[in-house]
């Protein structure tokens, strides 16, 4: 990452002229506003972003932002944000994709993104249908989801963002929601200074085609949890409740009788296991509170840092390469 660093910006020098065309009420305000708001604090300039979309209500996103921008193929930011930050490793290189956009058609790129650790920060808008098309369900609606495509409810078992990047090795792992502003603040900023791919899922209203997925999660204490680094996990609205490992597993238990805070699982980002972090991804409700905040933080070469090295190295053992004996050297077929 450039450490060059930039005159003080503000929100504004990050909001394009672009009219913004999402439906009133919509999620994808509060995540573009929260954007603008993180990225002057971050501290690098303006030229040196660039945010790549694939296809979907999210997708209009670069538009918005007064940065480089691409809106590219259904599914494929991946792809191109791959080209980007490879060519150019001193870029801030962001994805903005949905959860069909970026778990349906792209999951196969986006599997490769993260574990390869690119240096790039996706931003998973999930909710949980397609917008943009009109309500069908996506990959991340629930079973017996009732939808436009779906009108007897959908069979298909959901696919949870987080556990598919933990299951990708993802360095940098995060689950926040578009109605608490600075918790998503605060996700997005780690995700900023994160050195390789720094995967966030957003919890995204969709007041249109699916309102109130993530009421759940929003009304009622004891439905999150907050993770917080080096502390143990505690929930509840008077932080009465608490979730503890047993048998391989976790459960949540009451605290009291016999159970104290120490006896709950400690949070660590840094644990080199990715194992708890899915088992923390995976809570679910009714048995469960929701786990936001960020599930995993590590470090390990890029990609980018790996390729480079490699050119260099290259450079070194071979020394100056002569392109045009390159391309004409070697076997040729002739076809006749
Ligand atoms: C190759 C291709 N297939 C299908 C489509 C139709 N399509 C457009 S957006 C979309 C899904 C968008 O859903 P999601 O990624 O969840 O984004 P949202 O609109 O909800 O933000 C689909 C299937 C397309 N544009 N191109
Ligand atoms: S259809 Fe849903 S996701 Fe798309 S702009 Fe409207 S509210 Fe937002």
């Amino acid at each position: 990452m450039s450490e060059e660093r930039s005159a003080a910006l503000s929100r504004k020098d990050f909001v394009s002229d672009q009219e913004v065309r999402w439906c009133p009420g919509c999620g994808d305000y509060s995540i573009l506003a929260q954007t603008q708001k993180v990225l002057p604090s971050i501290g690098i300039p303006r030229e040196k972003y660039v945010f790549v979309s694939g296809i979907g209500c999210s997708s209009r996103f670069p538009y918005y932002m007064n940065t480089y921008g691409f809106h590219t193929i259904h599914g494929r930011a991946p792809t191109v944000a791959t080209g980007i930050k490879t060519a150019n490793p001193d870029l801030s290189v962001w994805i903005a994709t949905g959860d069909g956009d970026g778990l349906s058609i792209g999951g196969n790129h986006l599997l490769h993104t993260i574990r390869r650790n690119l240096g790039v920060k996706i931003l998973l808008f999930n909710n949980r249908i397609y917008g943009l098309t009109k309500g069908q369900y996506s990959p991340t609606s629930g079973l017996g989801k009732r939808t436009r495509s779906s009108p007897m409810g959908s069979v298909d078992y959901p696919v949870h963002p987080c556990c598919f990047a933990l299951a990708a090795d993802g360095t940098f792992v995060a689950r926040t929601i578009d109605s608490d502003t600075k918790h998503l603040a605060m996700v997005l900023e780690r995700a900023a200074r994160h050195e390789g791919t720094a995967f966030v899922e957003i919890y995204q209203n969709c007041v249109i085609f699916n309102d109130g997925a993530f009421d759940s999660v929003e009304k009622g204490d004891d439905r999150a949890v907050h993770l917080v680094d080096g502390e143990p996990i505690v929930f509840g609205a008077n932080r009465e409740k608490g979730i503890r490992r047993k048998d391989g597993a976790l459960e949540v238990v009451t605290l009291g009788n016999g159970v104290g805070e120490e006896d709950l699982l400690v949070h660590r980002e840094d644990e080199p296991d990715p194992g708890i972090a899915f088992h923390l991804a995976r809570m679910d409700a009714p048995s469960f509170p929701v786990a936001l905040g960020v599930l995993r933080s590590v470090r390990r070469p890029t990609y980018e840092e790996m390729v480079e090295e490699q050119i260099r190295r290259a450079r070194e053992e071979k020394g100056p390469v002569d392109l045009d004996a390159l391309l004409r050297g070697g076997e040729c077929w002739e076809i006749k």
